[in-house]
């Protein structure tokens, strides 16, 4: 039952990455329950970090824990590979890649290269990132099949049976589901849960997952409808702006910036998110307090 965030990537207001909040962060979140730190994932903007950023971002997070899945992926296989060879001077969990994205109709075996070509030269273990909605290509449990030597595989997709389909294909491999409305059916039936939530509310899943553990299941699915309400609400704003907002919100403390095309939300914007998410965050304060 891992908690494992696809943590932000902070910036400063003048778009650099900011090292000393990213550490900050890490620290907490793992104070809080986090388990596993996903980095230059979606909500890392990790398909708009350079091969430079994305090496920053491994050293920075290193400093403070090794329990991090390097996300290496991209258009460049040459880029992607540096990456993968930079990842051996660190003993972390393991790397990961998403789908070669924008170019559509690839061949399926050229997505099977893709990915073999990165296992074939990792000394980490290897996890896919499945996000069909976002690369345009549904790695599916029969392609899976094909690529030697995964390790796991994160599934984001609003289909829990989707992401079942691989555990049943080959239950040694570590599942988990990516979508922040499915937290508690992740905790619960999958290996765990990667949740962009887990950035403003770890205490929350924190404590969900204990009710789960202690059987207390009726509990645990009023936060997961709480979450979505709160879901919906973050959303109208754009989820990968607000998140850095709800950190402070949730936190109480601020943490860098997003970097357009991802734009920072303006300040009118901030106290109506404020607005909207404070009658839902009393009511889980409410259930979760004592339990985290
Ligand atoms: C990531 C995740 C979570 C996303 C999900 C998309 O890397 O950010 O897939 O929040 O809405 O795994």
């Amino acid at each position: 039952m891992q908690v494992v965030v696809p943590i932000i990537t902070p910036f400063t207001k003048d778009g650099k990455v900011d090292i000393n909040a990213l550490k900050d962060h890490v620290k907490r979140l793992l104070e809080l329950g986090v388990d596993v730190i996903f980095l230059n994932g979606t909500t890392g903007l990790g398909p708009a970090l350079s091969k430079e950023e994305k090496k920053e971002t491994l050293k920075a997070v290193y400093d403070v824990t090794h329990k991090v899945i390097f996300q290496v992926g991209g258009l460049n296989l040459y880029d992607v590979l540096e990456l993968v060879e930079y990842s051996k001077d660190f003993d972390i969990l393991g790397i990961a890649s998403y789908s070669p994205y924008y170019f559509q109709r690839l061949p399926e075996k050229w997505l099977i290269n893709y990915f073999n070509d990165i296992v074939s030269k990792s000394e980490h273990d290897f996890y896919l990132y499945n996000y069909p909605a976002a690369t345009g290509y549904d790695i599916s449990a029969k392609i899976v099949g094909k690529i030697q030597g995964l390790k796991g595989l994160k599934d984001t997709t609003q289909d829990l049976a989707h992401t079942l389909e691989y555990k049943i294909v080959n239950p040694n491999l570590i599942v988990y589901n990516g979508s922040d409305s499915l937290i508690y059916y992740s905790l619960s039936s999958l290996d765990g849960t990667v949740a962009s939530f887990a950035n403003h509310s770890p205490h929350i899943i924190s404590a969900m997952r204990k009710m789960i553990k202690e059987g207390k299941r009726e509990e645990a699915l009023k936060v997961q409808m709480l979450i979505n309400m709160l879901l919906d609400v973050i959303r109208k704003y754009g989820q990968l702006s607000a998140t850095y907002y709800m950190v402070e919100i949730m936190l109480g403390y601020k943490v860098g910036y997003p970097r357009p095309p991802i734009y920072p939300l303006t300040d009118d914007e901030v106290k109506m998110l404020k607005s909207e998410v404070e009658p839902l965050k009393r009511k889980l304060d409410d259930i979760v307090s004592g339990i985290y």
